[in-house]
């Protein structure tokens, strides 16, 4: 291969990852050649190239020629390598892998993907913000896109959901309004990535419907410490559709075996400092690592007798069913084990499209998703360029397909043989299969043709208190203070004042704590309500990140202080004890060349203090001599370093010796709390990532007062 690779024009190309060349074959497999073997460079004609340093001149200091093709070919390409970035979730991250079924569906639905327990199915997720466009920071307040592809034997099915269960809007006619106000202003052209500006909140308290969102959006759900410890769901109702075509409502439910997980506003704002790509790398280390994500995917079922007799519309976007009520049913598992060979080439091409279902699965009505049906299909075309965007090997079924769609731009392959269309006198091509084909439910509808809004989908507060009540005290004063900030930012009194009158409409502790901490003097009167709200839902333990926790710590991080001299059996204690649990360390060193241990070892910094602040991990260890704890505390990133894990309720880990650090970050040890654990021995390592179980220490709340 490495011989052949030498030829010109054998399509093939070098790759590097991990210090290793790779030549791509004309199959696109991945082989390893020796350095100093690699193919020739070609133009995209397959011409080799001789100079790759110089353009074509007349003499050494002349002007360039115009018949230089292979500069001319170079930079033409390269001036058109952008494409419109999506209009929405334009930043986002994906990687490969499968979806495993635990037992078969038959009974609920024909899709083959639920038909044979332990069937593998390929995957591909795309994890992504909504607002933001490609170059913004991660930790955005936002919701977060989960969408999933999987490359069924019938066809793909797309679930393009969100870590949110609502949405802000009912119906699809008002999409492009909330979009535009919440991306940046378009006379000013900013802000980026955030909703905290006058248009949203003007949009959103003109829109009593998108209260329910509105309180995920301001609770800890819209800042996840990781893609990996957050929850996806498809939102919509959709229908399962037996053999018989007999239907079962379903919505779909993907849920992280890691545990739910958030960061607090406070880190939020210096990770997209510190690290702008903490989520992709997050997920880039952990598959690297081997450590592969995971989630279940859980289906509500119902039939259409309950969704008859539930409080609210089935249909209506804005409302979930408590899990209290419909428990979600694990269906199975999907594994992230494989990122892409590049990036821009899958996770940038991919095309999701909720209208890609099989047979075996179809739509409600809901008003959204029938607009969304009509959407994602349309929106391809203007990024991808061309209709035959599923000819792109991420887009294409893995399945056998057939149909007589030919031509257009960048077309890959087209029908062969005589007939290119159906039916034909020459017996060629493939034909309709009514058994097999996909059946739409036989849904009976009737009515005049209107443009108006269900009466059923008018009750716009209960479930927003409902969330609101859901919470555990420390997650409703985030949603307070998410609410107080984003305000803050708003400039026009009026629009403060109208957000304030739906919250009174939600939670009259909650409008007033926001209304106190804006300095607002009078609380206005609630508004007006379309239909009064219900006596109050019953609390919902699921709603809550807190009450969904991890078990463990696997899967975090802890970053470790170190100074010269500082105590190496404790360095390895401490990384043996999270290896133990599944989780890592990386080191934060005074230099990136490291420091030297009390066995006279170099113990190498994964991070310089400034390059690696305490927000990039989920607890942090002091393991430092007496000498390099006084020079450290006169350093203020060493400081940051203390203080910010502390003042972010994170567990610390620290020696006796590191005192002097922790006083100068103003933390008195002489009434330590829970979280701030002394450690001298291996069982004491042991048992600081047993505490680091619980994430945080919230009890400490009260008294740092984020
Ligand atoms: Fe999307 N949405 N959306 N959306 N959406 C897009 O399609 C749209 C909605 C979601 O990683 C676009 O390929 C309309 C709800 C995700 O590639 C576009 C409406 C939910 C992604 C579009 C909605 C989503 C998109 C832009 C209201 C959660 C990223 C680029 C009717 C259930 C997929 C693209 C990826 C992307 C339209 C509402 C999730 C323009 C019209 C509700 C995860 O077609």
């Amino acid at each position: 291969m490495a011989k052949n690779s030498r030829t010109p024009g054998t399509a093939t190309k070098t790759t590097k990852i991990h210090d290793q060349t790779l030549v791509r074959g004309t199959g696109g497999e991945l082989h390893q050649i020796a350095e100093g073997d690699a193919p020739v460079l070609t133009t995209a004609q397959g011409a080799p190239v001789s100079d790759d340093q110089n353009t074509l001149k007349y003499g050494e200091r002349g002007p360039s020629l115009i018949e230089d093709f292979h500069f001319r070919e170079k930079i033409f390409h390269f001036d058109h390598e952008r494409i419109p970035e999506r209009v929405v979730h334009a930043r986002g991250y994906g990687a490969h892998g499968y979806f495993e079924t635990y037992k078969s569906l038959a009974k609920y639905t024909r899709a083959d993907i639920f038909q044979r327990a332990g069937e593998k199915t390929p995957a591909f997720v795309r994890f992504s913000t909504v607002a933001g466009s490609k170059g913004s920071a991660d930790l955005a307040r936002d919701v977060r896109g989960f969408a999933v592809k999987l490359y069924t034997q019938e066809g793909n099915w797309d679930i393009v959901g969100n870590n949110i269960p609502v949405f802000f809007i009912q119906d699809a006619i008002k999409f492009p309004d909330i979009i535009h106000s919440v991306k940046p202003e378009p006379d000013r052209g900013f802000p980026q990535a955030q909703s905290a500006h006058d248009n949203f909140w003007d949009f959103i308290s003109l829109t009593p419907e998108s209260m329910h969102m509105v309180m995920w959006v301001m609770s800890d759900r819209a800042i996840p410490r990781s893609f990996r410890f957050m929850e996806g769901f498809g939102v919509h109702t959709f229908r399962f559709l037996n053999e018989k075509d007999e239907s079962t409502f379903v919505k779909f439910i993907w849920k992280p075996k890691l545990g739910l997980q958030s960061v607090v506003w406070n880190e939020a704002v210096k990770i997209n400092g510190a690290d702008p790509d903490y989520h992709r790398r997050d997920l880039w280390n952990a598959i690297q690592a081997g450590d592969f994500p995971e989630w279940e995917l859980c289906v509500q079922l119902f039939d259409q007798d309950f969704a008859d007799s539930f409080d609210f519309d089935i249909l209506d976007p804005t409302k979930l069913i408590p899990e209290e009520i419909i428990e979600p049913i694990p269906v199975g598992r999907l594994v992230l084990d494989r990122m892409p060979d590049n990036f821009f080439a899958e996770t940038e091409q991919v095309a999701f499209m909720t209208q890609n279902v099989p047979p075996g699965i179809d739509f409600s009505n809901d008003p959204l998703l029938q607009g969304r049906n009509f959407s994602y299909l349309d929106t391809q075309l203007k990024r991808l360029g061309s209709t035959n965007f599923t000819h792109l090997p991420i887009n294409a079924p893995k399945c056998p397909f057939h149909h007589f769609q030919q031509d257009g731009h960048m077309a890959m392959r087209n029908p062969v043989g005589r007939a290119n269309y159906q039916p034909n006198s020459w017996g060629e091509g493939p034909r309709e299969n009514p058994q097999r084909g996909f059946r739409s439910f036989r849904d009976e509808v009737e009515g005049p043709k209107v443009r108006l809004r269900a009466e059923s989908f008018a009750d716009h507060y209960s479930q927003a208190r409902q969330f609101f009540i859901s919470q555990t005290v420390h997650e409703q004063k985030h949603i307070a203070m998410a609410l107080t900030f984003e305000l803050s930012k708003v400039e026009t009194p009026v629009i403060r004042e109208r957000m304030i009158s739906h919250l009174l409409n939600i939670d009259e502790g909650l409008a007033e704590t926001v209304a106190e901490k804006l300095g607002m003097k009078d609380l206005p009167k609630p508004a007006d309500a379309a239909i009064t709200p219900r006596d109050d839902l019953p609390a919902s333990d699921a709603l809550s990140i807190i009450k969904n926790g991890p078990e463990s710590f696997a899967g975090r991080k802890v970053g470790v202080l170190v100074s010269d001299g500082a105590d190496a059996a404790l360095i390895k204690a401490l990384a043996a004890a999270l290896k133990k649990e599944g989780a890592t360390m990386e080191i934060v060193a005074p230099r990136i060349g490291g420091v030297e241990d009390t066995e006279g070892n170099v113990v190498e910094g994964d991070h310089m203090i400034d390059g690696g602040p305490s927000v990039l991990f989920d607890a942090v260890a002091l393991i430092v001599s007496n000498e390099g704890a006084q020079r450290l505390a006169g350093e203020a990133a060493a400081r940051d370093f203390v203080a910010d894990a502390f003042a972010h309720l994170k567990f610390v880990a620290y020696v006796k010796a590191a005192a002097p650090l922790l006083e100068k970050a103003g933390i008195a040890l002489d009434d330590p709390d829970e979280g701030l654990i002394a450690i001298s021995s291996s069982r004491d390592a042991g048992a600081f990532v047993a505490a680091c179980r619980n994430l945080r220490v919230w009890a400490r709340e009260e008294v740092v007062k984020l």
